[in-house]
Order: C-alpha cells, then structure tokens, then sequence
C-alpha cells in the first residue's frame, strides 16, 4: 500500500510518523506540488489540489482529514467511482457540544451581558434573571455524526431541543423534524439555532433573511459548519434591527476572516476561527488504519461519501 498524505503542511511530519508506526509495511509520501507521481494508491486530504487526482490516477480511496466533504467534491475532474471516506465524529462531536453549550449558555444565563458589566466595572447582580430553560428552545440544523451529540448534550442541560434532518432521525428527547418542508414549523419553535449541516448544494446559503426571520423573537444562530451556509449580508441587519439578538460564528465565506469585515467588531457577533472541532491526530488516523485494514479483508466501511448526496 502507497498512501499519500496530501496537505504539505506542518502536520506532515507527526502524520507520517504516526502512520509508519500504525502500518509499518505500507509506503508513504507526502504532496510535492513540483514533484513526480508516487504512484500512491491511498490519499489522504484536505483542501487538496486538483493536481493530487490528475497525477495519481491509481488511487482507489480518497481518506479526509476532516469530517467536511465539500471542498473535495467541488474539484473539477475527480473521478466520479473514487471511494471517498471522511471522518465520522473522531473526537468531534464532544468539542462540537462544548463549543454550542458555551455559545449557548453566554446568552441564556447573560454572560455576555455579565462581561460587558465587569468591563464597566459594574456588580450586576440585580440585573440577573434566573434562566427557564422553556425560555430557550434549541434546534439543531443537521442530525449526523456532530449535530446528534450536540443535540444530546443540550438536551441533557434541560433545554427544548429539536432537530433537521434529510430523512426521519429518532433521537431520545430530540423533537424530530425532517424535510424542507418541515423546515418552517422546526424555526418557528427554535429561539437558538445551531448549524451542522454539511455544505451541499441544497444547503448553501440557507441561514438568510427568510429563514433567520422565522426564528423566535430574542434568536440566537450558532454557525459551526461552514461559512456558505450563511448569506453574510443578511445577519447584521438582522442583528442592528434586533430582530436577532446574537450570532456566534466559527466558519466564513472567506477564511481567515478578512480584516475590516464587519463581523470583527460587531458587538452583538461573536467570532473564532474555524476551531469548533479540530481534527484530533490520534483519533483521525486510528479511525483511518481501522478502515483501511477492513478494506484489505474485503470489509466494506462506514463514512463512505455518497455523491448524489453531496455528503
Ligand atoms: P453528517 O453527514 O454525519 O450529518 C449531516 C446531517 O445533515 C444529517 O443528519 C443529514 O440528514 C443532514 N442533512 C444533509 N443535507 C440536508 C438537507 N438538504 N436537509 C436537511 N438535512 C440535511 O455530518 P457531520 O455531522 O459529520 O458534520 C457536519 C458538518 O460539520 C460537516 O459537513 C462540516 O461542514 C462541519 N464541520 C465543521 C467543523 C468546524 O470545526 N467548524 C469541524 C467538523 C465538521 P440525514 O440524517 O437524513 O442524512
Ligand atoms: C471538518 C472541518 O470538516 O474541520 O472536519 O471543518
């Protein structure tokens, strides 16, 4: 087995080495844009060139070094029968539920507001109400591998929560909803929306105007998937006429966020830098040597893309 590891990063070195030990019969190569095809049969990606397809032409599964499929579908001439495999939660789902509950739990228990009180120098005691978490219903948009722990661990906190999904998902104590046209009636009960849906064609730019509007009065959205998924011109209006009353966002049409954006210093936004969920080294690669030590018995994987699908 030839795997070829394609970001040519820094990451490069303790991947190669972390998966010499794990597979020491196989060979290993790491992307050089300048170099010769290494003849590899395995890649594994992120944000690769196209060039990476049109060089190695024996490839027979395409591994992604993140749970996102979209920027490897979007490369123009990728073999349409090249298995490509993601990561399917890999540490994820519980830096997911960190990340929402503490976006989450800023506004519902104020302390946004409590921040900006010890800035002025103010014991705000008397302007704390305690928090009735009907007061808050969350609905997470996109029930896979990330969206469902994230959904059950705010459900564990007591909150309301429902989700969105494609098909028909049943997850103990999550209001099911599914299809677009449930899309409606799952905004209008949710007060905090939280997106994990993967990018597609069906979902580019559905957090807008129409349906952010749909939210309960007081809305909060919490962007955790990737930046098309919001039509960025949409949400400061949205937000300066109060109509929402924050946004967190880790994803950005433009990453790294551009400096000047509007986004920055807005102070009803909150932004971070695509670090919701890091790829977790140990946990990626073992996922990955497990599958592809399932497929040299002949197994069939999980976390195969499906194409028509788009995720
Ligand atoms: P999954 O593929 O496991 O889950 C996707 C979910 O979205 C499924 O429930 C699916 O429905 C639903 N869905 C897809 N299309 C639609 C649609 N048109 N309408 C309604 N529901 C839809 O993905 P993951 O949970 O593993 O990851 C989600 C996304 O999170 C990734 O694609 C990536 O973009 C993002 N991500 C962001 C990171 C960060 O650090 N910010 C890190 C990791 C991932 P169904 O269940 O019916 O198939
Ligand atoms: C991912 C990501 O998709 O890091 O894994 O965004």
């Amino acid at each position: 087995m030839h795997i070829l590891y394609a970001p040519n990063d820094a990451e490069a070195p303790e991947w190669l080495a972390a998966l010499s030990a794990a597979l020491p019969d196989a060979t290993l190569s790491v992307w050089d844009p300048a170099g010769p095809p290494v003849g590899a049969d395995i890649a594994i990606v992120w944000n690769p060139p196209a060039e990476v397809f049109k060089r190695e032409t024996g490839l027979r599964a395409v591994f992604t070094r993140g749970a996102g499929v979209n920027s490897v579908l979007a490369i123009p001439g990728l073999p349409a029968d090249l298995p490509i495999i993601r990561l399917e939660d890999a540490g994820m789902g519980v830096q997911m539920a960190e990340y929402a509950i503490h976006a989450l739990v800023a506004a519902s228990r104020q302390f946004d507001m409590l921040a900006q009180r010890q800035a002025e120098g103010v014991w705000a005691e008397q302007e704390v109400i305690p928090t009735l978490r009907r007061d808050w219903p969350v609905g997470v948009l996109g029930l896979g591998q990330l969206g469902t722990h994230v959904a059950q661990a705010i459900a564990s906190l007591g909150y309301p929560v429902a989700g969105w999904s494609r098909s028909p998902r049943a997850i103990e104590g999550v209001q099911g909803f599914h299809g677009t046209d449930a899309l409606s009636a799952f905004l209008a009960r949710t007060r905090v929306l939280v997106n994990l849906l993967p990018l597609t064609p069906e979902t580019d730019g559905i957090l807008n105007r129409h349906t952010l509007s749909q939210l309960l009065p007081g809305g909060h959205l919490i962007n955790l998937a990737r930046g098309a998924h919001l039509v960025e011109e949409d949400l400061i209006p949205l937000l300066d006429a109060g109509r929402l009353a924050g946004a967190t966002l880790d994803v950005f049409r433009t990453e790294p966020l551009p400096a000047g954006h509007p986004f920055w210093t807005h102070p009803k936004v909150r932004v971070t830098p695509h670090i919701a969920a890091i790829t977790l080294r140990e946990e990626a690669i073992s996922q990955i040597v497990t599958k592809l030590q399932a497929m040299a018995r002949g197994e069939a994987v999980s976390g195969v893309v499906d194409r028509s699908r788009g995720y």
